[in-house]
């Protein structure tokens, strides 16, 4: 289809408009550092922004879009170390053929090993996984290693670019910010600091997965040149990934630990699996 048509800007416009009726976001330094960000190829419109708000440590949004071959849309938003709420997570990357995306409230703690926490977020959130199943089906096998960054509302997909998949995206965008939103307004600070403790690491570990193993990082890599698109990754999209904590990568998977004491360039050690959607309706973990 024509790209021409399509655009991510208003999916980020909704997201700005609807924090700032519930709280005050303020621009971060990083933003002022990559708003002037230009690709290699002189016709990708980039946009780049990132604010913090009094219970969010960085709401940042990146937007790739040329009409002829790419729209990219990579959003994502932390809360403080204080609150353990899930972490709000918009990727999308369509051509003129397909589209690929992930939306998601990201847990911190692995749902298949924390029921409480996929009890206190997940649980009222559920007919929302129902709700898209139909437009924006399971997109078929995927990094194994990603499913436990993954909750049980989750909508992974890769559809058929059109006008119709793109609106309905704009909708579930609009419905899972509008939950995170909801939980954000209703999270109470933790006191106890071993379990902000605990929080602030599980961010950075959700960082350090990220910023290592994200599959557009070989396309930031051709659009920027490999030292920008480091930068990028690391100050702007994942930036926390040298502050919130000091474990490495391979200190949290040591598993692409090679020989000579480096990482594997490997996305995924276990291989590719679910092909179906690996939760029910109810949130019970199905797959074996
Ligand atoms: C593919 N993107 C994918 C896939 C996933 C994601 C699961 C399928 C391939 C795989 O299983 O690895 C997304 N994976 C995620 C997300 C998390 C995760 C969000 O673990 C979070 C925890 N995608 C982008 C951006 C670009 C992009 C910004 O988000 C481009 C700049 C591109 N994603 C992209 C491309 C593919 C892809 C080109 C298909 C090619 C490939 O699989 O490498």
């Amino acid at each position: 289809m024509d790209l021409s048509t399509l655009s991510y800007q208003k999916f980020v416009q909704f997201a700005l408009e609807h924090t700032n009726l519930r709280t005050t976001l303020t621009p971060l330094p990083s933003q002022e550092k990559f708003k002037s960000l230009k690709a290699n190829d002189n016709k990708s419109v980039l946009n780049a922004i990132s604010f913090c708000a009094p219970k969010i440590r960085l709401l940042r949004s990146l937007t790739i879009e040329d009409s002829q071959s790419m729209l990219v849309l990579d959003f994502a938003a932390f809360s403080k170390p204080e609150y353990d709420a899930p972490i709000f997570c918009a990727n999308a990357f369509t051509t003129p053929s397909r589209s690929i995306v992930v939306l998601d409230l990201n847990p911190l703690y692995d749902v298949t090993i924390h029921p409480d926490y996929k009890e206190k977020y997940y649980k009222k959130l559920m007919p929302l996984s129902e709700k898209y199943s139909e437009l924006l089906p399971w997109g078929g096998k995927l990094t194994s290693e990603s499913l436990k960054f993954f909750s049980p509302i989750v909508i992974w997909t890769t559809v058929a670019s059109s006008q119709l998949v793109h609106d309905v995206l704009f909708s579930a965008f609009v419905d899972y910010f509008k939950a995170w939103l909801e939980l954000i307004d209703e999270a109470t600070d933790e006191k106890d600091e071993s379990l902000v403790l605990l929080n602030r690491e599980a961010q950075h570990k959700y960082l350090t997965w990220r910023a290592e193993k994200d599959p557009g990082y070989s396309i930031l890599k051709k659009l920027f040149g490999e030292t920008l698109a480091k930068d990028l990754v690391r100050q702007f999209l994942f930036d926390g990934v040298d502050s919130l904590g000091s474990k490495t990568f391979l200190d949290y998977f040591p598993e692409y630990r090679l020989e000579n004491g480096t990482v594997n360039k490997k996305r995924s050690m276990v291989g590719k699996s679910y092909e179906t959607r690996p939760w029910n309706s109810a949130g019970e973990f199905i797959a074996d």
